[in-house]
């Protein structure tokens, strides 16, 4: 599967971003709008609904061609074939996550420091998401708000090793300050591959042109000079 980072979006179940909308159909409205990955995240549902709604989720993102990750459980990721897993600096670490998933999974490492951002790069991520770029209170205690300065720093690090992983930027972005972001983090010749969100399309009134309307933003930007 070829994998495209330009919109990623990240869900939540949660009352105050979902609302009453249906998960499913949120992400099915999502990807029709041109979101390019999926990552089901979802901290309150215990395996049983994982695997349940995992499955759900999956028929949706298999049938127009988007890979599905699962945040932080390998063992959910494996239970319904996901594509990958998103893995925090908590999570489980990367080289076991790799043995037990296999080498063409897409394994993506949360980074919010250049230390971590190198050492998941040489670790054998397939991306990396970078941020916490700007306080949100989709994510609360979030360790660091590192801004589109401390993106810009990670990815001049990154280039510096001659890392090619690619990055999503994450963390309070929306379709006002998606172009800034994406710009001011440019470092210099490089910047970003895509932008994560998660409120900016999961609790939109209409999921599918807030995503186009980022998608648009997105490849509209040059992300390189
Ligand atoms: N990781 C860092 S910030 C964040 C995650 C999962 C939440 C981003 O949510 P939003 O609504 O796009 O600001
Ligand atoms: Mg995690």
């Amino acid at each position: 599967m070829d994998v495209s980072y330009s919109l990623y979006l990240v869900t939540d179940s949660t009352a105050p971003i979902l609302g009453n909308k249906h998960l499913p159909s949120v992400v099915q409205a999502a990807i029709e709008g041109g979101v390019t990955i999926v990552q089901y995240r979802d901290k309150k549902s215990d395996t049983v609904d994982l695997i349940r709604v995992g499955k759900q989720l999956h028929a949706i993102t298999k049938r127009h061609n988007v890979p599905l990750l699962i945040n932080d459980r390998v063992d959910v990721a494996q239970a319904i074939g996901a594509e990958g897993v998103h893995l925090g600096q908590d999570d489980m670490d990367l080289g076991t996550a790799r043995k037990i998933l296999g080498p063409d999974a897409i394994i993506g490492v949360t980074a919010n420091s250049i230390k971590e951002a190198i050492e998941a790069a040489r670790g054998g991520a397939n991306y990396l998401g970078i941020g916490t770029v700007y306080a949100t209170p989709t994510k609360e205690n979030t360790k660091s708000i590192i801004g589109t300065a401390g993106v810009k720093n990670i990815l001049h690090r990154l280039s510096m090793i001659d890392a090619k992983v690619p990055t999503v930027a994450i963390g309070g972005l929306n379709l006002s300050n998606v172009e800034r972001v994406m710009l001011e983090s440019k470092s210099p010749d490089k910047g970003v591959d895509g932008v994560a969100v998660v409120s900016a399309v999961m609790a939109a009134e209409d999921p599918k042109s807030a995503a186009a309307a980022l998608r648009k933003a997105v490849d509209t930007t040059p992300k390189t000079m």
